[in-house]
């Protein structure tokens, strides 16, 4: 399959659908969209920027377990929405301190630190009220999903993993410490995305575990990936800043393993997210695909 043309025809819905969520320009600037500032700032972040794996991850598993329709995409939207708020506040000066997101200077650089953060927490809050809506499915099915994905956004997830990352800088931490960084950073949000997918679309036991197995490998794929692409990524192709771990002493894979040996380790984790999926057929082609372009993607 054509994976790129796949992840295209992905992203160009889950973008026109974040669009339809979020006042245009032209509402902004009458006097419907108040405070107008809040509005661009989020716009400015959340709309046509970014590869939307996270939403893409949600759509493809939701369809290879058999489900049908349109239900997905709040969910797809609000996982990109929690996504984008962490990279807003990710780049605070207090945080990273960046300058370039998505080939943009970053949120606060345009609007301020206080609109930034702002337009972080509208996102992140906005993400559950879009995915909390009845009509969605089974409340019960949906109180579960809205459930795990607050569990991996959250202290035991994400943020946990953030504040590890921020508590480590400057440090000689252990193999365990960077395992935890990186299957709390990046990794929570990733399984949850793909377990978000299974679960809205019907799958469960066997399948939910196999699923599960798939989203785990690539979501420590995907931040050793990061890692990687921070020492020897192009900045003009990636739209942000490169070389900042180094800069500012992350525990990363590369700091610990060496570039080669991180290397082999994502690539060891893509073939394992792809063997988790060797029971299923054709359905599954896209997310096999899908973690050979993590690991072998450029930006
Ligand atoms: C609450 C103050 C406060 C901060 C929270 C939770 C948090 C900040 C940050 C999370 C850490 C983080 C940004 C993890 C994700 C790391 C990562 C791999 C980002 C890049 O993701 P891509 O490549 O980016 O999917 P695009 O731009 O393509 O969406």
């Amino acid at each position: 399959m054509d994976i790129l043309r796949y992840l295209r025809e992905k992203k160009e819905i889950v973008d026109r659908a974040l669009e339809g969520y979020f006042p245009n320009l032209d509402s902004i600037n009458s006097k419907t969209s108040y405070p107008h500032s809040l509005h661009l700032a989020i716009r400015h972040s959340l709309i046509n920027g970014g590869k939307r794996i996270r939403p893409i991850l949600s759509i493809a598993s939701f369809e290879a377990v058999g489900g049908k329709g349109d239900r997905i995409l709040p969910f797809a939207c609000g996982l990109e929405m929690i996504h984008t708020y962490s990279l807003i506040h990710d780049d605070l000066p207090s945080i990273d301190n960046d300058d370039y997101r998505r080939g943009k200077p970053t949120c606060h650089k345009v609007f301020g630190e206080a609109i930034a953060i702002m337009a972080g927490d509208g996102l992140l809050t906005e993400a559950f009220r879009l995915m909390t809506d009845s009509s969605l499915g089974d409340p019960v099915t949906i109180l579960n999903i809205v459930t795990e994905i607050a569990r991996a956004a959250g202290i035991l997830g994400m943020v946990g993993g953030q504040v590890a990352d921020i508590e480590s800088e400057g440090k000689e931490v252990d193999f365990p410490t960077v395992q935890y960084i990186h299957t709390h950073k990046t990794g929570a949000l990733i399984l949850a995305s793909v377990r978000t997918g299974v679960k809205l679309g019907g799958g469960k036991g066997d399948v939910l575990k196999a699923f599960t197995q798939y989203g785990e490998r690539i979501g420590l794929a995907f931040q050793i990936v990061d890692d990687i692409l921070n020492v020897e990524g192009k900045a003009e192709l990636m739209g942000k800043s490169t070389r900042s771990d180094l800069y500012r002493k992350k525990a990363t894979y590369p700091s610990l393993l060496g570039l080669s040996e991180s290397k082999k380790r994502a690539k060891e984790l893509m073939e394992l997210a792809i063997d988790a999926l060797q029971p299923f057929g054709s359905e599954v082609e896209p997310l096999k695909e899908i973690a050979r372009f993590i690991v072998f993607r450029e930006t």
